[in-house]
């Protein structure tokens, strides 16, 4: 039975120390819960660091009998690695990049040696539990790499990915300088997810421009291989917090809580120490609200929990001194005897007594400076069961896109923020209710299952399309039962490339003109009444004429801007206006300038700049940025930028295979449809054929066209056979 493998950093485990012995209890984070229907389930399992240095031999042994027993398996770095892959590129590199932090970037050649290391480690730890067959499900950022690692291995398994962090704007991505190899690293999956559309966005825009791969919806052609992006925001285990607000024990440590706090409002702020958090912005906006508004003095405090997190790198352990001092120097200016500003923790909490402070918070603070999601937000929405608090929100959250009933600030706004804090505190009750309610009823239903099942649901769909798109080799079965059709039909229409297709390439292309057993074989086609054969090409209308003109056939001629049908005249199909190619003559001739060996080849309806010649390398480079160039300046015009085999076309819209054969499809009752085609200018003719045709691509790229042969030998045979000869 195929099986699921979920991998990240750390496994949901606690595992400590006990004498001699070790201790694994499951840890109970968001994503372990919401995953726990998967990896608890039949074979399944999860994969990852269970989280400690363990170095000796039958202690790591130990340690794995217990996991296996729990459906984990782990992966065990040593402290050198925990350092230069976790504490070092994942945390001071990529993390503040992703963050928009990128002062705080440390560049280094031994933690990126240590993260590649690493990642290769999680791929041969894959390869002792992999299966034919099984799905695997990637998660973070400290598994960039991974996907393609695995799929260089596994060219066919299921792999998906989901980034619980921002993936930022190119221009903070390109900082980087490994930003190619962990973009190819991600492109190894088949889906990849985000929290927001944003960042989605920002991640494509990158594999634009760093990896010359276009998309269209989200939709990626990676080599051969369908890939897609989606944002799928991660939502709670909604229950566990409501019914957790709902315990005699939460219930308890409330009223123990209140009676020590007194009759006060409470605004509440929880984070993991990290200086994305924006703790220290949030408490000046708590001293600047206390100083303008003293009539709150005494009647307001703020209840704020930090979680101790990577606390050994110096700049965390600045960012706690920091947010220390502001607390004593808050609760210094405006503590009384009975009554504290502040009350500050620097530790973690059990559940209960978090969901006691979530109940008895009048108001969430949460205000990241940059922020994936934030599930905190959500908490303590999920744990109001009166729908009596305010929620304040960073539009810099992932969460802010789906909370807007919260009061959105900009955190760098201190001013922003120290009105809504009044506004907050002094909202009427029918109001907190009514923007309570509508967060409550959409994150109940967007919960960690619903999330967990819909990014399942997308990779099995993505593997399913990549299935129906994959061109199968033209087997003798499938000519059989073409073959079949043909002669049961009695309207036939042939659309048949002509360079590729029917004919092999030549160094002069004037000296490829059909030969005597082409034009039998064209010959034989159009004897019979029933078939109306089309040849559609790029070249010429007269080099075609002259070649072709003695056969019963119809053209379509330079890629659809002329056509002839049979006995009748040539006549335009679209009325070209070239108005725009001057403009972009200009630009291409810029890049020409600057890219050596690069020309720029002029056509009726188009302007075609080829880079074949270029120095490898060089011409890429310059494709990829010619190419973002280009969609930007005919954005919104009936222009077409379209990559092909070294070269890039611009040409108006209204031109192309596709538009040009669908006309034809019209003009009678056909109940056969064929197209045989090369290059990817054919594709537009395949994807305009019915579900029914019977469409052919001659050569390995990827294609539309249901199925594919070697060369244009194995076309000739094909329609050999249906002639019968
Ligand atoms: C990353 C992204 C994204 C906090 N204090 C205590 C405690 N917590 C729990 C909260 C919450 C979790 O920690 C924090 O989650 P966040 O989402 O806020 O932040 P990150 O850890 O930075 O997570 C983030 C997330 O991944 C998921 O994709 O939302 O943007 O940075 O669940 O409840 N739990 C307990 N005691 C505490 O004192 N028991």
């Amino acid at each position: 039975m195929p099986k699921t493998i979920i991998v990240s950093n750390r496994l949901p485990v606690k595992i400590q120390r006990v004498q001699k012995k070790f201790e694994l209890k499951p840890s109970e984070g968001g994503l372990a819960t919401g995953l726990g229907s998967v990896y608890k389930d039949g074979d399944n399992i999860w994969l990852g660091w269970p989280g400690l240095a363990v170095n000796k031999g039958e202690e790591r042994e130990a340690i794995t009998d217990s996991l296996i027993s729990m459906n984990m398996r782990p992966v065990f770095l040593t402290k050198n690695e925990i350092e230069e892959y976790y504490e070092g590129f994942s945390n001071e590199t990529l993390w503040p990049n992703f963050h928009y932090f990128n002062q705080y970037i440390i560049y280094d050649d031994a933690f990126w040696a240590a993260y590649q290391k690493v990642n290769k480690k999680f791929e041969k730890a894959l390869e002792q539990v992999i299966e034919e067959g099984d799905t695997v499900w990637i998660h973070d950022y400290q598994l960039l790499l991974l996907p393609t690692l695995l799929r260089n291995k596994y060219p066919d398994i299921s792999i998906g990915f989901f980034l619980h962090i921002p993936f930022p704007s190119y221009e903070s991505f390109r900082l980087l300088p490994w930003r190619r190899e962990l973009l190819e690293g991600m492109l190894g999956s088949d889906f990849i997810g985000f929290h927001t559309y944003d960042d989605m966005r920002h991640f494509l825009s990158s594999v634009n421009r760093l990896a010359g791969i276009g998309n269209t919806n989200g939709r990626m052609k990676v080599g051969n291989r369908l890939v897609m992006a989606d944002a799928l925001p991660m939502g709670i285990d909604y229950d566990k917090y409501a019914d957790a607000a709902a315990h005699p024990d939460t219930l308890s440590r409330e009223v123990r809580y209140r009676t020590s706090l007194g009759e006060v409002q409470l605004i509440l702020s929880i984070d993991r120490l990290d200086y994305s958090k924006g703790i220290a912005q949030r408490l000046g906006a708590f001293e600047k609200f206390l100083a303008e508004n003293q009539e709150f003095v005494g009647k307001v405090s703020l209840l704020m929990v930090v979680v101790p997190s990577r606390d050994s790198v110096p700049m965390y352990a600045n960012l706690k001194s920091e947010i220390e001092l502001l607390v004593g120097r808050i609760n210094g200016r405006f503590g009384r005897i009975n009554w504290a500003p502040i009350h500050y923790f620097y530790r973690s909490f059990p559940l209960h007594a978090l969901s006691s402070f979530y109940r008895m918070a009048d108001v969430a603070l949460v205000t990241p400076l940059r922020d994936g999601m934030n599930l905190v937000c959500k908490e303590y929405i999920a744990s109001k069961l009166d729908q009596n608090g305010v929620l304040i929100l960073s539009e810099m959250a992932g969460s802010s896109k789906e909370l807007s009933d919260a009061i959105l600030i900009n955190p760098n706004d201190e001013g922003q923020m120290v009105k809504a804090m009044k506004e907050a505190l002094t909202m009427p009750l029918a109001e907190r209710k009514s923007r309570m309610q509508i967060m409550q009823a959409s994150l109940r239903r967007y919960n960690i299952h619903a999330w967990v099942k819909l990014f399942m649901q997308r990779l099995n769909y993505v593997k399913e399309e990549q299935e129906n798109l994959q061109t199968k080799p033209l087997t003798d079965l499938i000519k059989n039962e073409m073959l079949k059709a043909y002669k049961k039909s009695k309207k036939r229409i042939i659309f048949l490339d002509y360079d590729g297709t029917l004919v092999g390439f030549k160094a002069n292309p004037l000296d490829a003109g059909p030969d005597k057993e082409l034009k039998g074989l064209i010959y034989d086609l159009c004897q019979d009444k029933k078939n109306r054969v089309v040849i559609i090409s790029g070249r010429d209308r007269q080099v075609l004429h002259g070649w072709l003109s003695d056969f019963p056939v119809d053209f379509i001629a330079e890629h659809g801007v002329w056509n002839k049908k049979q006995g009748g005249k040539w006549r335009k199909f679209v009325e070209v206006d070239n108005s725009w190619q001057e403009e972009f003559y200009a630009i291409l001739e810029n890049y020409v300038n600057r890219t050596p060996g690069s020309f720029i080849e002029r056509k009726d309806y188009s302007l075609v700049w080829h880079y074949r010649k270029v120095e490898t390398g060089l011409g890429e480079l310059r494709s990829r940025e010619l190419t973002s160039h280009l969609k930007y300046v005919s954005s919104e015009r009936d222009i077409q930028v379209q990559e092909g085999d070294m070269v890039i076309e611009v040409k108006n819209s209204n031109v192309n295979k596709g538009l040009a054969s669908a006309s034809w499809l019209k003009q009678d009752n056909f109940d056969f449809f064929m197209a045989c085609g090369d290059d990817w200018t054919d594709e537009d003719t395949f994807m305009a054929m019915p579900d029914s045709a019977h469409t052919v691509k001659v050569g390995a790229a990827s294609s539309s066209a249901k199925y594919r042969v070697k060369d244009y030998k194995e076309i000739r045979a094909l329609l050999e056979l249906l002639v019968n000869r």
